[in-house]
């Protein structure tokens, strides 16, 4: 059986590829989750792909993600900077969380360089775009396989 990973993205990245390309790539999100998908049944996962721009609907969403996934990757979007609700849900997953961002946080505003998920994630991925979500699921994999 593969292996069930959680794609998490949260508010409006729904809007990707609309505006600020400069910052965010052309992409939609839809196209990146196509992207992901074909990339996760190749690494031997299956990703189920979830978005919401409501921080208690993210939440309620982790909170199911306790049971069932062998590992979480998520953009929280602006919640990353935050979230000690989104946070406090993550605790709960046993299995490996990465967090992603599409653009690197840390050449940006100072209020985007504190993660609140980062305390909590296996690991970090910004500042590549939709490569990103695909570094990830690379690195996901391999956690899987070794267990971690
Ligand atoms: O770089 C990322 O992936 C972010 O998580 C994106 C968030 C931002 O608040 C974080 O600091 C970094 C914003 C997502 C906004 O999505 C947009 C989509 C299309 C156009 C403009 C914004």
């Amino acid at each position: 059986m593969p292996s069930s990973i959680l794609l998490v993205n949260g508010p409006n990245l729904n809007t990707l590829g609309m505006r600020e390309p400069h910052i965010y790539g052309h992409e939609t999100l839809k196209e990146i989750e196509a992207k992901c998908k074909q990339a996760a049944k190749k690494l031997g996962m299956s990703l189920e792909c979830f978005q919401s721009n409501c921080e208690g609907e993210i939440i309620t969403k982790i909170q199911q993600a306790v049971k069932g996934y062998q590992g979480v990757i998520i953009n929280p979007g602006a919640y990353t900077h935050t979230s000690v609700a989104i946070m406090d849900a993550l605790l709960l997953i046993k299995s490996p969380i990465i967090e992603v961002h599409l653009s690197n946080i840390f050449q940006r505003e100072a209020f985007r360089h504190e993660s609140y998920v980062s305390k909590v994630a296996k690991g970090v991925i910004c500042g590549f775009g939709s490569n990103g979500y695909l570094m990830a699921l690379s690195a996901m994999a391999e956690l899987v396989k070794k267990g971690k």
